[in-house]
């Protein structure tokens, strides 16, 4: 079983459905576990003007192969609607791999670590959120290093949380 870091977006329709079925859609995989998911988090668009994101990160387990997990991630991404027009446009869902720890992969399908996610506080405040994350590096910096450099204005912790089952809001 290896450890991937997942992240998950959404600015399309009923995002925190989207977000809830993506993560019921992973957990109900043979193949999967789900360890661990992020806090919830509305995050200022980047790319092509579009409406705020929610944004969050999960850590699971899995047999699969690299390149299988993109497929899964894609299928879910079909699953909930998923429409590719412009690059960096809205989405009902994203479904991204982050990071395979100890691997790095550079294949036409396939980038790891997500070679973006250093500079953009959407990925790092919910990868932060997750277990291990603090040892991670990226391009030879920790993780809260590379968060340092952003604008805190990017990102608005919610009060959605995963319940197990589903997103639910905390008293
Ligand atoms: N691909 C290569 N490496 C990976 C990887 N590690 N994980 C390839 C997933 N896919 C990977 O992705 C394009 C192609 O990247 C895939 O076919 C796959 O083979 P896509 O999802 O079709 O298109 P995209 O997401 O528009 O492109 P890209 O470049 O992956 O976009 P990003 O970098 O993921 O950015 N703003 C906020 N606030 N929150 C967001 O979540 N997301 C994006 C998308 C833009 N702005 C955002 C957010
Ligand atoms: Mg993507």
């Amino acid at each position: 079983m290896k450890s991937v870091y997942l992240g998950l977006g959404s600015n399309i329709g009923d995002t925190q459905r989207h977000i809830s079925l993506g993560l019921q859609a992973l957990q109900a995989h043979p193949q999967i576990s789900l360890v661990s998911v992020s806090r919830l988090y509305q995050t200022r668009p980047i790319g092509p003007a579009q409406s705020d994101y929610l944004n969050c990160a999960a850590l699971i387990r899995t047999t699969l192969e690299p390149e299988a997990l993109l497929d899964l991630c894609q299928e879910i991404e079909h699953q909930n609607g998923r429409e590719r027009n412009e690059r960096w446009g809205p989405r009902t869902l994203d479904l991204d791999l982050l990071i395979w720890p100890s691997a790095s992969i550079e294949t036409e399908r396939l980038t790891l670590p997500h070679p973006r996610a250093q500079e953009r506080l959407f990925v790092l405040a919910p990868l932060l959120d997750l277990p291990e994350a603090h040892t991670i590096h990226l391009a030879g910096e920790a993780l809260t290093t590379h968060a340092e450099r952003c604008d805190p204005n990017d990102v608005r912790l919610t009060s959605l949380i995963w319940s197990g089952e589903a997103l639910q809001e905390t008293l």
